[in-house]
């Protein structure tokens, strides 16, 4: 390694760096370990030179075969556009939900007519999209808790926010916000995922398109929240009734729906108070210097229960989608800003709604309001206003306590104990503290004070516990999504995977062991969040023989076995296929160079995991049909020659044969 790259590392890191230069041998090599489980366990454990701690790490993680996670992490994938599912507490990844970014695996966006037309609806614009960067992944709640029905995720890059059933684990919407070009706080559902909150993050003109130099930012550029109606009967999110708010040129970041004391409010923050316009190129401050200048940005508080009612009367149309402007929000009473330290990122309810934890990046402390004195201090009112006129209440009035954690905190979690748990981003480690207020008084702690800090390997983002930040946190573990993992896997090249940590917090007090690296090798993760397994209900096969997984109903088009056919009209074939262990009927489909192919398949097997695909080569279709399902796909025939489909699925022993032939003839040629 070199001594450059030392200077860039944190301060854990560059010490085992160091430690490894020095050639320190790994710890008790070779040694005699008593595992206390005997001989046999004894002598792997010193062949491999596992410490008793590595033992028991090993069996708190350790899943025989056949054995069952009894809780699931639903991952955002960053970039690479996904949601993965990983199981707990062995930490294997169970399979990815293909969302913003077409996966041939799922037969998603490759071909298949239900997959695209959902990626069509993420357009942007009018520009089909084949990317996102998932960021926050946020279950459906009910009463505040996990229900297990839904999965939202929002779309960085291109401010969308997409809703996943979790019955079949397949993407049914994606959204694209009007308002913007990208966004960051999405998703965060409301207590009873009336809403999908999708704040703002860098601001620009409101309404995707429109158009301002940055010399007028301060009267041009705005921020924006936006308010998702969800429709939990048709289970997709309700354009029409939708509304966005605009803010103030501040960049919004992250949110948290109030709960329990705090239902119907909303809690946001913002960075670049100052309103940093960047320029580097011409000698201005670059921005992270320029919007890093004031000790105080503004955290945003948000009546969003009184904002649904308003905005059926002061809603204006910005690109046709309802949203409230500044001034009626601030006449309205519909938003305040209570000051926050320093850069702040992540905001998190209580789960019983009577605080709200910022942290600061740039401040070694995270700050909790009191959402009791928040909205004391807003019925009062405020005299001290932003440029823009939004009323500021005052710090000490709405603080309930600061704690000193360490450098770096971005986001926190809870559980079942009382503990609150922050990510250090700079310390490179977790922290755990105590709540205080109704959280102390019932696990007899001592509020709001540290209590201890694990070390994790390397750069922290953020960090889930067991439901962590629902209304009924459990507790046991918690996973840190770090960003370095430099020196924990084989260098696969200079691209690095993540490093998810598994991080055993089932003892309180100060020991919060570190139990498993798992790499994340196909995107960078931002947030996650662990479900109690036994809430989930997904099916184990479509419910019935021809379901269109995107209407929910058996598609007019599923063909019943002995029905298959294929009919001719101008220009035009249409194929009604069906499709079991191990053939397609029908195996010959000719067509000519030219016609428009309309093709119908059907999956005629009840039995799980009988998953079988379908690919056409050279004309980029590949679907994957699960137990039950109709897909089904369009195309132009237009380039001649014989095109073997076949089943993409390793399904049966005659697998192979699972294959057939269309015949594209040349134009021209004969009949
Ligand atoms: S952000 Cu990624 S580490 Cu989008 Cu939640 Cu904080
Ligand atoms: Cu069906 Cu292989």
């Amino acid at each position: 390694m070199r001594p450059s790259h030392l200077r860039a590392l944190p301060r854990a890191l560059a010490l085992a760096a160091a430690a490894a230069l020095l050639g320190c041998p790994p710890p008790d090599q070779g040694q005699p370990v008593s595992t206390g489980l005997g001989g046999q366990a004894d002598k792997i454990a010193a062949d491999r030179g596992l410490t008793p701690d590595d033992v028991a790490a090993a069996l708190k993680t350790y899943m025989p075969s056949g054995r069952l996670d009894d809780h699931v992490m639903f991952a955002s994938s960053g970039h690479a556009g996904q949601v993965l599912v990983i199981g707990l507490p062995s930490m294997r990844l169970l399979r990815s939900i293909a969302v913003f970014t077409p996966e041939p695996w799922q037969g998603y966006g490759v071909g298949g007519k239900e997959s695209m037309e959902v990626l069509a609806g993420g357009a942007s614009d009018g520009k089909q999209l084949t990317w996102g960067d998932t960021h926050h992944p946020s279950l459906s709640e009910t009463n505040g808790s996990y229900d297990g029905q839904f999965l939202f995720i929002g779309d960085k890059a291109n401010a969308r926010v997409a809703v996943i059933d979790l019955r079949d684990f397949e993407t049914k919407q994606i959204v694209k916000n009007p308002l913007a070009t990208s966004d960051h706080g999405g998703a965060f559902v409301t207590p009873d995922t009336e809403w999908v909150i999708e704040g703002g993050q860098y601001a620009a003109p409101l309404g995707q398109g429109t158009y301002a130099d940055i010399a007028e930012y301060d009267a041009k550029y705005r921020g924006y929240v936006t308010f998702w109606k969800f429709d939990r009967a048709r289970g997709r999110i309700d354009v029409e009734r939708s509304f966005g708010m605009e803010l103030p040129p501040y960049w919004q970041d992250l949110a948290d729906a109030g709960k329990g004391v705090s239902d119907g409010w909303i809690f946001m923050n913002s960075f670049n108070a100052e309103r940093a316009t960047g320029g580097v190129e011409q000698g201005k401050p670059p921005f992270e210097a320029g919007a890093s200048q004031r000790d105080m940005d503004y955290l945003h508080i948000i009546n969003l229960k009184k904002a649904a009612e308003v905005v059926a009367r002061r809603g204006v149309k910005i690109n046709g989608f309802t949203t409230i402007p500044l001034q009626a929000s601030i006449e309205e009473g519909l938003l305040f800003f209570a000051p926050e330290p320093k850069s702040p990122h992540g905001v998190d309810v209580t789960p019983g709604g009577e605080y709200a934890v910022v942290s600061g990046k740039l401040d070694p402390h995270v700050t909790i309001y009191s959402t009791k004195k928040l909205f004391e201090a807003a019925a009062k009112g405020s005299s001290n206003k932003d440029p823009y006129g939004v009323p500021i209440l005052d710090f000490d009035a709405v603080v309930e306590a600061q704690v000193e954690l360490g450098l770096g905190p971005l986001h926190t979690q809870f559980d079942d104990k009382g503990y609150a748990y922050t990510s250090l981003f700079l310390d490179t480690a977790v922290a755990r503290w105590t709540l205080g207020g109704p959280y102390a008084d019932k696990h007899k702690t001592t509020p709001w004070t540290l209590v201890t800090k694990t070390p994790v390997q390397y750069n922290i983002g953020h960090l889930s516990t067991v439901e962590g930040d629902s209304a009924t946190p459990g507790g046991g573990w918690l996973v840190a999504m770090n960003k370095w993992s430099i020196d924990r896997f084989f260098t696969t090249g200079p691209l690095l995977p993540q490093n998810f940590q598994l991080v055993d917090i089932s003892a309180p007090g100060e020991v919060m062991p570190v139990v498993y690296d798992l790499p994340i090798g196909v995107g960078e993760p931002h947030y996650a969040q662990i479900i109690r397994a036994d809430r989930l209900k997904p099916w184990e096969v479509y419910p019935e023989v021809g379901w269109n997984p995107m209407t929910g109903k058996v598609d007019p088009n599923a063909t019943a076995k002995g029905k298959e056919r294929v009919e001719r009209r101008d220009g035009v074939v249409e194929i009604w296929s069906t499709v079991v262990r191990s053939h397609f009927t029908p195996e010959h489909v000719k067509v000519r160079q030219g016609d428009k192919v309309i093709w119908h398949l059907t999956s005629l097997e009840r039995a799980r995991d009988a998953t079988h695909g379908f690919c056409i080569g050279g004309y980029n279709i590949n679907l994957s049909l699960e137990p039950g399902e109709y897909a089904s796909f369009e195309f132009v025939a237009d380039k001649p020659g014989v095109y073997q489909f076949y089943c993409t699925e390793f399904c049966s022993a005659l697998h192979l044969e699972m294959v057939g032939y269309l015949m594209v003839e040349p134009a021209g040629a004969n009949k």
